[in-house]
Formats: C-alpha cells, sequence, structure tokens
C-alpha cells in the first residue's frame, strides 16, 4: 500500500553518503543525513509516549534549531498535524492558538514552561513539554533515552500534515488545514521550477514557524538532499560571512534592503551564488535593480500565501521583471475576477482566485469562514489584488483584505483596533501601514480619546505588551480628535495613509 506521507518523500532522497550534512547549525550542533531517521525516530517515540498518534495536533513553539526541525519531522512521522507558533507570541496569544487547536501536546522553549502553564491548562492540554537539553524532563533529553522508532504513520494524500495560523480580517486568526499532498505538490514543482541541484547550499536564515522557512526553503533543500547553512536568525553581517559558501538564499525584502545597507556585502560575496528568492512582501521595483547593480543577480520574486504555499514565480530562465511576482506554478490556475468571481480581460485590475494542488483543505473548525473564502467552481479567493498580462504574468497592485505586512510578518489592523479599543480612554482607533524602509510597512496607530483623562503615545504603547507580539504594536501611535470618515460613516484609511505616510520617512 502506498503511503502519501510527506516523510517517505523526503527519505526517498536522502543522500547515500554517510557524510553528507542537512542542516550546517552555525555554533551548534549539525545534523548528518544519515542521522535524520534516527534523530527525528527518537522524538516520535516521545511523542508516541505522550500519546500522540494520527490527527492528533502537536502545538509547536520554540526557538529555530537542529531540534525543532527534527521535532516537525518527527509529527510527519506519526502521522500528527504540527502546529508552528511564531516565537514572539505572547502567553495571551498563545493561549487562543491551545484553545482553538486542543492540541495533544505542546512544546515550548524551557523556561517559558511556567509562564505559559497556566494558558495550558485554561485550554486542557494535558502534556507541556520543552525543548530545551535542560536536564528538567525536556523533549531532548529524552531523546538519549527511548529507542528510536522507525516507523511511518500511513496516511492518505488529503490527511493534516499541518496547521497554520493566520490572522483575519475579523481579529480572529484561522488555523489553515494543509494535508501532506498540498505540501508535497508544491515542494517537487518548486524544486523543478527553480532547477533545484544536489549541490546546491541553501543559506537558510528565515524563522521557521512560516511557510517561507518552513516549507518553501526547507523541503526544497530536503528534496535535493542539499547542504543547509542553517542560520538562528537573520543578522546582515553573518549571512555576509557566510553567503561565499552558499548557492541559493531565500529571504523576505527587508533581507536584501539590509544587505543592500552594508559596504561591506558585495560581488565578490556572492561569487558562488546561483539564486536569490525573494517572496512573502512586495519586493520594492527599486531594491530589485540597486541589488543586480551591486552583485550582478536578478532576484528571483514569487508569491504566495499560507492557504496555498507558494502561487506564482518569475521564472528560473526567463525574464525576471521586477515588480511581478511571475506565471501561475505548474498545476496552478489563476484568474483576476471581479467581485463576483468573473474573470476580468488581461491587463485589467481584480482580485487574484486560483485552484491547484496547493490549495488548503480549508479553515480549522471554521466551515462558514471557508466557504465564504471560495467560489462555487472551487477557486480560492486570494484578496490580493493583481493584473494579468496577455501571457499570463501577473504582478500584485494591491491588496482587497486589510493587511499590513512589516518585514515579512502579516498584521491584521482589526486585531490591534480590537486591543486599542479595550483600553482605558480610547473612543476609537484606526491601525494602518504606512511606508517603512526597514520593514516596508511600519504598524501605526491612530487613536481618538473618549475624553476622560490623558491618552499619551506612551501609554497605549505601554499598554499593549502584553497583549500582543512585538511586531504587531504600533511603532508610533497619534492622539486625534476624530477619525476621517466617508459619508457612509466608514473610516478613510487611505485618507490616514496619506497623512501619515512620511512617519518612518
Ligand atoms: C522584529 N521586530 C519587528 C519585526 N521583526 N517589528 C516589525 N516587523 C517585523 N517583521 C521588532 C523586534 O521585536 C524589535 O523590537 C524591533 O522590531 C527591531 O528588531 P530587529 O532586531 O531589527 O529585528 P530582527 O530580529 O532583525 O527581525 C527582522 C526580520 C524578521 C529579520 C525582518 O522580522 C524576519 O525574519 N522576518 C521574516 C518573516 C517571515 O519569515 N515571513 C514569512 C511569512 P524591540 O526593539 O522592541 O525589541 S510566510 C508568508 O508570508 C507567505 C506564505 C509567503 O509568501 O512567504
Ligand atoms: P501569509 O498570510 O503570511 O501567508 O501572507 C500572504 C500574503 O503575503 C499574500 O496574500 C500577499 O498579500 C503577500 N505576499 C506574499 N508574497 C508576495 C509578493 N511577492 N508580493 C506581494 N505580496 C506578497
Amino acid at each position: 500500500m502506498s503511503n502519501a506521507n510527506l516523510y517517505t518523500l523526503f527519505r526517498e532522497r536522502f543522500p547515500a553518503d554517510p557524510e553528507a550534512l542537512f542542516l550546517d547549525d552555525v555554533g551548534g550542533r549539525s545534523l548528518r543525513y544519515a542521522d535524520v531517521d534516527r534523530h527525528s525516530g527518537r522524538l516520535l517515540r516521545v511523542l508516541q509516549q505522550c500519546g500522540v498518534g494520527k490527527g492528533d495536533r502537536v502545538v509547536v513553539q520554540v526557538d529555530k534549531s537542529v531540534d525543532a526541525v527534527s521535532l516537525y519531522l518527527a509529527c510527519l512521522r506519526a502521522g500528527a498535524i504540527y502546529i508552528p507558533l511564531n516565537t514572539a507570541y505572547t502567553p495571551a496569544e498563545v493561549g487562543y492558538f491551545l484553545s482553538d487547536s486542543t492540541p495533544r501536546v505542546f512544546v515550548c522553549r524551557s523556561g517559558t514552561e511556567v509562564a505559559l502553564a497556566g494558558v495550558a491548562r485554561t485550554a486542557g492540554v494535558a502534556e507541556v513539554l520543552t525543548l530545551g537539553g535542560d536536564g528538567s524532563g525536556s523533549l531532548i533529553d529524552a531523546l538519549r533515552e527511548p529507542a528510536p522508532g522507525d516507523d511511518v504513520a500511513v496516511v492518505e494524500a488529503d490527511e493534516l500534515a499541518a496547521i497554520l495560523y493566520t490572522s483575519g480580517t475579523t481579529g480572529r486568526s484561522k488555523g489553515a488545514m494543509l494535508s501532506h499532498a498540498n505540501l508535497a505538490s508544491n515542494a517537487q514543482v518548486l524544486f523543478e521550477y527553480w532547477h533545484w541541484r544536489t549541490d546546491d547550499v541553501l543559506l537558510h536564515a528565515l524563522p521557521i514557524f512560516h511557510v517561507h522557512g518552513l516549507f518553501v526553503a526547507l523541503h526544497c533543500a530536503l528534496l535535493g538532499g542539499s547542504r543547509v547553512i542553517f542560520l538562528p536568525r537573520f543578522d546582515a553581517a553573518t549571512v555576509i560571512d557566510r553567503l561565499p559558501q552558499a548557492s541559493v538564499m531565500m529571504g523576505v525584502p527587508t533581507f536584501y534592503t539590509r544587505l543592500l545597507d552594508r559596504d561591506d556585502f558585495t560581488a565578490d560575496v556572492c561569487r558562488n551564488m546561483r539564486l536569490f528568492i525573494s517572496g512573502s512582501a512586495p519586493l520594492l521595483a527599486e531594491t530589485h535593480r540597486a541589488f543586480e547593480q551591486r552583485t550582478g543577480h536578478r532576484i528571483l520574486e514569487r508569491y504566495g500565501m499560507t492557504e496555498a504555499g507558494m502561487i506564482t514565480s518569475n521564472p528560473y530562465d526567463g525574464e525576471r521583471i521586477a515588480g511581478t511576482v511571475g506565471y501561475a506554478l505548474p498545476g496552478v490556475d489563476a484568474r483576476v475576477a471581479d467581485e463576483r468571481g468573473h474573470e476580468v480581460p488581461r491587463g485589467e485590475t481584480g482580485v487574484l482566485e486560483i485552484t491547484g494542488p496547493n490549495v488548503f483543505r480549508g479553515y480549522w473548525q471554521m466551515p462558514d469562514k471557508t466557504a465564504e473564502e471560495f467560489r462555487g467552481d472551487g477557486y480560492f479567493v486570494t484578496g490580493d489584488i493583481a493584473v494579468m498580462a496577455d501571457d499570463g504574468r501577473v504582478t500584485i497592485v494591491g491588496r482587497a483584505k486589510d493587511l499590513i505586512i512589516s518585514g515579512g510578518f502579516n498584521v491584521y489592523p482589526k486585531e490591534i483596533e480590537s486591543q486599542i479599543d479595550e483600553l482605558p480612554g480610547v473612543r476609537e482607533s484606526a491601525v494602518i501601514g504606512v511606508p517603512h524602509a526597514d520593514f516596508g510597512e511600519g504598524v501605526t496607530a491612530v487613536v481618538v480619546p473618549d475624553g476622560v483623562g490623558v491618552l499619551t503615545e506612551e501609554a497605549v504603547i505601554e499598554a499593549l505588551k502584553d497583549r500582543l507580539a512585538r511586531f504587531k504594536q504600533p511603532k508610533r501611535v497619534f492622539i486625534v480628535d476624530e477619525l476621517p470618515r466617508n459619508t457612509m460613516g466608514k473610516v478613510q484609511k487611505n485618507v490616514l495613509r496619506d497623512t501619515y505616510r512620511d512617519t518612518f520617512a
């Protein structure tokens, strides 16, 4: 009987050379391909001892490490559903994800388990483990004990491998359900489309709790049996130091602007590079040009979202045009449609809609919300405003959804506004994104006081500290008498964006 488990696909491709490195963890431990099975097999045993089986959720909020990757692979092998969380989330935010996904096991960083015990208990999570190596009953300590399991749970293609939470315009996060087949198909397509080579060396500086760093980057490397220079986070100096050993890098636009800000980022540093890929947020055409001038490399921009992995990409061999996101990937059908889902003529603006084997299975326990985002003929409505040229090339020109992307992280204004509106002294608020040289967009709040007491920028920022992850917190807060509204009474965010556009200039 064939097994659609994504792990089996990777395992078939592990290089025969016993010395071949998978994760080359700078400053930490490394992991050879020959050891991946045993390492993930031990974690698999621990998970199984905790009762984790097919379909069980495992929520993970841990720092980037070799062990964290093994834990992900162990979850795949168990047939469990892996749910990674941004390490910046506060206990209050984590509490929501635990309650919503009801995991059998929650794995957190050692040192945070006390702070998180309360929210885990409230959510009814039976088992809280750490991935710490601190001798306190952590998963990693267990690693040394149990004999590794060598099994890989048999799953159907449509069974879930992961749930990734993505915020929503309602302010409530939704869990995008991704199947083994969703992940496998996207990985295989990207592997081919980007001409991945077994001798590629990937420089990996992205976080591993999102599609970009976890799936796009690691899956391509796993399919190639390639070496990954595995950095704990993006730091421009370390990246420049390591780039001469790499052939591929993936990043958000902030990576590229930060590299260009440094004089020691030169063409020579990129001498062994084959491919620079950018995504998760729009790459400015001026960054694309400046990068080519400095290094001779044309960045390959692609476009995707949590619900569908990668959707379009500039070509590997053909023209990589700055400001465009290229063509629908093989197997993906994309159309630009009006508000009723009817395709508009090429060259006209509309919302991008897609179908394909990469498109998710719906939002976890939100059938109504899922139904709202799909057309009757099965197309998923991305919420991104696009134009498609005659030859099918796509340009993203805006967003129909009220979304800010800051340094590649999504921030939904509604969520921030709800938190601000609950603060004492606030009548109402509007949260917008305005141009920010480093993060692309900077989160900015415009707040109307209720007239009782004194409201200050500092007080609002301070009050949000425990409520919201740092990247969601407004970098500036403006106190105003009233918000601009149209005749329907709707807040005119475009007017606000215009008023505050030079805030971070
Ligand atoms: C950190 N801070 C941020 C951000 N990151 N604030 C706003 N936006 C951010 N993205 C906060 C820090 O907590 C800190 O606050 C202050 O800003 C400055 O931090 P800094 O040291 O400069 O930041 P950093 O640690 O260097 O991080 C910046 C970063 C990072 C490297 C751009 O955010 C990052 O790795 N982003 C990648 C996101 C990503 O992988 N997205 C993929 C999503 P304080 O000073 O108070 O401490 S997947 C996706 O979107 C789809 C599927 C797709 O198409 O890929
Ligand atoms: P997420 O919910 O984190 O998966 O973010 C997906 C969103 O990021 C998409 O719907 C787009 O709005 C945006 N995005 C991703 N890649 C690009 C890109 N290359 N250009 C413009 N927007 C992008």
